[in-house]
């Protein structure tokens, strides 16, 4: 219960760690099987349509069910301590962001289990294949609603955390003195508030077009195909963007903390960061070189695209030099950092190519474009959020990850990942397309296929190697420090692992880049307080962000059989939306109407609790 209705921004992150925890583990399932169907030639070991639902649920899971989740993870753990903030600015909406992800997750997965089966269209759900023409079954219904409801989520997480970063920094954090993960959070959440209002335009048309019978995007009835295509890329390539700028921000941290020196180049990296940003909103159309656009369309997006390499540049060429000299530790999160940069290097690399619009007219839609993204994605996202989480993880749970098992996973992993996706590069050159579901023999794709698939299984060795980690870990007791890595830069070093309710008793008084760094060389223990020791104001916790989100989930299932569900009478599905919708904003009502003023702690309950400030 106290789960269900906690707005402490630590415990949500825990909640958001745990969910997408649990959908990496079915995104990799899904992936595994994908692999194994690839194997060998001419295999039968899934059906086509089998092996349609599986690329696209493992997509579409990897991208919104796992990776932002385990973002906005690290997000909600970090972000407030590093600003020096008690929570974040709306405990309650950022509670109910996680519980409409949640239950759109959930939604999604549900059609796994329906006799229309999963989506099938593809992650990009490209129309006129998404639309009632082709996709007849309710697979691409779940995808449509389960995605808008997720949606949400991380729209109302990403302004929380613009707003909290902007009001709620500790007094002396300037914005250039907020440290690396932070500024990247921010520059995303940035980036979620324009690019999620696209997807969610693009998903509700869709759903017109499929539940109301609307013609958006069918070309028979004077709609437009690639408009689907446009909508879907402007958020969908900014939406890389929200995923790869956190994992540069853990690397930032980690890779300072690790060479016991200061972030090369800070103002360059932020700068660099923000023009990322921006620059990933103009090159959406390098997704579509090969639908027509026409040479003058394509050679711009061509060049805006190959711009993004310069400010990543910088990124990669700061990381190094920050090492350069440094007393370097290869912590397993180190490890994880240090991996990092040559794996994204490579993406960044394949990147240029495809950018270039005629050579992507060979590359476009075979297997060297899985690899590029991958590269980006696992090597780069992936790689990022477990270096954040052995970095953070004695923050979050008290406890410090066993290292030797740490580092025995980053090889399993590490290498699994380079041979799995490797040699698909050169698939790709020969030829192999990407979503097919079985090949012939004699293309001289088997060895390489093979190759593929054992390092998707040292992949997944690794990854159950990580939770067997944190399964030992848990076992032991609570003691980790407060600077475990004794080499903390940052604020939320400065307080106990893991932080009270309120994490600071006083919030600090912030003099300088790396906070905590500078009151250490200046001789000092801890920060000054920026106030004297007074009573604390915390939020009530509530259920109502729970029973909003299950809200919306009904209402998802009324539409969707809003068809054909026609027992009793007709139309009952749309009863059950307007059930569905009347408990969403029946908990609105109550939100508004119940004066909620939380509750206070006492400065004589603080000194009980031993806290340092
Ligand atoms: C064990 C690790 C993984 C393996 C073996 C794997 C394998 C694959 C394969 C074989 C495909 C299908 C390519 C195709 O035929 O189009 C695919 C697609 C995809 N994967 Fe992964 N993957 C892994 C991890 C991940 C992760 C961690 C992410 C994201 C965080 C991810 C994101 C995607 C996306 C977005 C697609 C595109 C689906 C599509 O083409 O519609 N993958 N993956
Ligand atoms: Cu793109």
């Amino acid at each position: 219960m106290d789960w269900l209705t906690t707005v402490d921004h630590k415990k949500i992150g825990i909640l958001y760690l745990i969910a997408g925890g649990f959908f990496f583990l079915v995104g990799g399932l899904e992936a595994l099987l994908i692999r194994i169907q690839l194997w060998k030639p001419l295999n039968d070991f899934v059906s086509a349509d089998t092996y349609n639902e599986l690329i696209t649920m493992h997509g579409t899971t990897m991208i919104f069910l796992a990776a932002m989740p385990m973002l906005f993870a690290l997000m909600n753990a970090v972000v407030p301590l590093q600003i020096g903030a008690r929570d974040v600015a709306f405990p309650f909406v950022n509670a109910l962001g996680f519980w409409t992800f949640f239950f759109g997750a959930v939604l999604l997965n549900v059609s796994w289990f329906t006799s229309t089966g999963a989506p099938a269209a593809g992650w990009t759900a490209y129309a006129p294949l998404s639309g009632p023409a082709f996709s007849t079954g309710h697979g691409m219904d779940y995808y449509v609603l389960g995605l808008q409801i997720a949606g949400i989520g991380t729209l109302i997480g990403g302004i929380n955390f613009l707003v909290t970063i902007i009001n709620m920094r500790a007094p002396g954090m300037t914005f250039m003195r907020m440290p690396m993960f932070t500024w990247a959070s921010f520059i995303t959440s940035a980036l979620i508030l324009f690019a999620f209002p696209a997807l969610a335009v693009g998903l509700a048309a869709l759903m017109f077009d499929r539940v109301f019978d609307a013609n958006f995007f069918d070309p028979n009835n004077g709609g437009n195909a690639v408009l689907w295509e446009h909508i879907f890329w402007i958020f969908g390539h900014p939406e890389v963007y929200i995923l790869i700028l956190p994992a540069f921000g853990v690397i930032s941290e980690v890779i300072s903390t690790f060479s016991r020196k200061r972030l090369f180049g800070y103002s360059s990296m932020v700068f660099a960061t923000i023009l990322i940003g921006f620059l990933g909103f103009m090159v959406w159309a390098h997704h579509m070189f090969t639908t027509g656009l026409g040479p003058v369309a394509n050679a711009l997006f061509s060049i805006a695209t190959m711009l993004i390499a310069v400010p990543t540049g910088i990124k990669i060429f700061n990381w190094i030099f920050t090492m350069w000299g440094g007393s370097i530790k290869f912590t397993s999160a180190n490890l994880y950092a240090v991996g990092f940069i040559p794996t994204f290097v490579m993406g960044g690399v394949t990147g240029v190519m495809l950018a270039a619009a005629p050579a992507d007219f060979q590359y476009h839609d075979t297997y060297f474009v899985v690899a590029h993204f991958h590269y980006v994605i696992v090597g780069g996202l992936i790689l990022g959020i477990f270096s954040g989480l052995h970095y953070w993880w004695p923050k979050m749970f008290g406890r410090v990850l066993n290292e030797t098992l740490g580092k025995w996973t980053f090889w399993m992993f590490y290498i699994g990942f380079h041979l799995t996706f490797f040699i698909q590069h050169f698939l790709g050159l020969l030829g192999m397309p990407r979503r097919i579901w079985t090949y012939l023999d004699g293309l001289g794709f088997n060895e390489m296929n093979l190759i593929s698939t054992i390092g998707a299984i040292m992949m997944g060795i690794g990854t159950i190697m990580f939770f067997l980690n944190v399964v030992i870990t848990n076992a032991k007791p609570q003691n980790a420090a407060d600077d475990p890595w004794e080499d903390g830069r940052t604020l939320e070093w400065t307080i106990p692992s893991p932080p009270p309710e309120y994490n600071f008793k006083q919030t600090p008084l912030v003099r300088g880049y790396d906070a905590y760094w500078k009151e250490k060389m200046d001789g000092h223990k801890g920060m000054t307080p920026a106030e004297p020791i007074g009573s604390i104001h915390m939020p009530s916790p509530s259920i109502l962000p729970f029973t909003m989100s299950l809200g919306l989930f009904i209402t998802g299932f009324g539409l969707m059989y809003s068809r054909d569900w026609t027992f009793i009478t007709e139309h009952i599905g749309f009863y059950v939306a307007g059930l569905g919708l009347l408990i969403t904003f029946g908990s609105m009502f109550l939100r508004s109407v119940y004066d909620d003023h939380g509750f206070h702690i006492e400065p004589e309950e603080l000194e009980d609790k031993g806290v340092k400030a």
